[in-house]
């Protein structure tokens, strides 16, 4: 198949799905077409098979707010025409489902039927979707899409319960190349970070405030203070990603003393060799669809303490891969994360589950071919229905 996938390129787990997927796809022999502002992130180099067409918004002075979503519908018709694509794939709603519908639109008046399939991600649905200044057209795109996915149950039960959508949402989770997200022997790196043999938390994020970093720096200084350090080998903070958050997560640690225990690393890639040193994996975020940084730790075999909403339940079984708490609470994080860092025979078994849950449920190879029987599915849809009449032909 040739596919057109856009995503946001820089930022966030969209982004990074889009890709993962679009380079999983390539290496089955697929032809993949991102189109997008800039190269995503993940795409560090251009393999066969795939290619990158860039979207410019041209600047106007009358344009105080240069309209990307009309240049990108430009780019998507050209894209389609040109490199004869079967399908486009867009992922998180605003506002690429509504440039793709209006492509297929027009393309319709050229005789080219080209399905759309929209995924949905997060806060497409969840919290900026839902601004009265944008559910109207995201109803409108998640209703007109040819097929649409969602991330976790949890996010197509809340599509189905704030947007009037009533057609049916496919669930693909997200998924990890568990050959690549699997534990790797780090011994230098771990003694350059813990050399006393210390405890490893990790949380990585985009340090946006949906992510609670904060709560993370207080379970840290729970831990800290409250026997970890002194009566064991002691405990340290790995604090993996950069955002608008972050400042403050740094003023709190010193605030409360940790920071010298406490390391900021910035963006990092490989994620996987830092994940591989780290005892505990923390995600206390106040929203969250699935939680695809949780999943790639547990495929290095990091049980994850995280909060008990949204999707995470559906990833994080409590007492088997980690524990779940009610958001916001700070006594049971701690308790849940010192439980695990105390007691070898649990922290063996949790982190033998996680990896196990990661391999078994959402291995790319597995979720892989959901997208690619669903894309079938659609361009056969597409290619035996009735062509409806288009309004607005020349
Ligand atoms: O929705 C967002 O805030 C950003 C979004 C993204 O596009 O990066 O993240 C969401 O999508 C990820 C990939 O599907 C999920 O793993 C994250 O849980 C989800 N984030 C939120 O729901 C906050």
């Amino acid at each position: 198949m040739r596919i057109g996938i856009t995503c946001y390129p820089t930022y966030g787990g969209s982004g990074v799905v889009a890709t993962e997927l679009g380079k999983a796809l390539a290496r089955r022999g697929h032809e993949i077409h991102f189109i997008a502002y800039a190269p995503p992130q993940r795409l560090t180099h251009v393999t066969e098979h795939i290619y990158f067409h860039e979207v410019r918004v041209n600047t106007y002075p009358l344009f105080e707010y240069p309209p990307y979503s009309l240049a990108l519908t430009s780019k998507m018709i050209d894209v389609v025409k040109h490199e004869q694509l079967d399908l486009l794939h867009v992922h998180y709603a605003i506002p690429h489902a509504t440039s793709a519908v209006l492509a297929r639109q027009i393309l319709a008046c050229e005789g080219i039927h080209i399905p759309v399939v929209t995924t949905l991600h997060g806060t497409d649905i969840t919290l900026v979707g839902q601004d009265p200044s944008f559910a109207p057209v995201v109803t409108h795109a998640i209703n007109a899409s040819d097929g649409v996915t969602a991330v976790s149950d949890y996010l197509r039960r809340e599509t189905h319960g704030h947007f009037e959508v009533e057609r049916e949402i496919e669930v693909i989770p997200n998924f990890v190349d568990t050959d690549r997200f699997t534990r790797q022997q780090k011994g230098h790196f771990k003694q350059a970070i813990a050399p006393n043999g210390e405890k490893l938390l990790i949380h990585v994020s985009n340090f946006r405030e949906v992510k609670r970093a904060g709560d993370v720096v207080h379970v840290f200084h729970r831990l800290h203070e409250g026997g970890l350090n002194g009566n064991g080998p002691g405990v340290k903070l790995l604090l993996v990603g950069d955002g608008p958050d972050r400042p403050a997560a740094e003023a709190l640690a010193r605030e409360l003393g940790v920071y010298g225990d406490v390391r900021f690393l910035g963006k990092q890639e490989p994620i996987e060799e830092i994940l591989s040193v780290a005892d505990v994996f923390l995600m206390p975020s106040g929203s969250e669809t699935f939680g695809l940084a949780a999943l790639e730790a547990m495929s290095c075999g990091v049980p994850v303490v995280s909060s008990d909403i949204g999707g995470l339940p559906e990833l994080n079984v409590h007492g088997e891969t980690g524990f779940l708490c009610p958001l916001a609470d700070i006594d049971c994080l701690t308790d849940a994360t010192h439980r695990i860092l105390t007691d070898s025979t649990l922290h063996e078994r949790m982190a033998k589950a996680a990896r196990q849950r990661a391999v078994e449920q959402f291995d790319i190879d597995r979720i892989v071919p959901q997208y690619e029987g669903f894309y079938q599915q659609m361009i056969d849809r597409v290619e035996n229905a009735d062509p409806a009449p288009v309004g607005g032909c020349a």
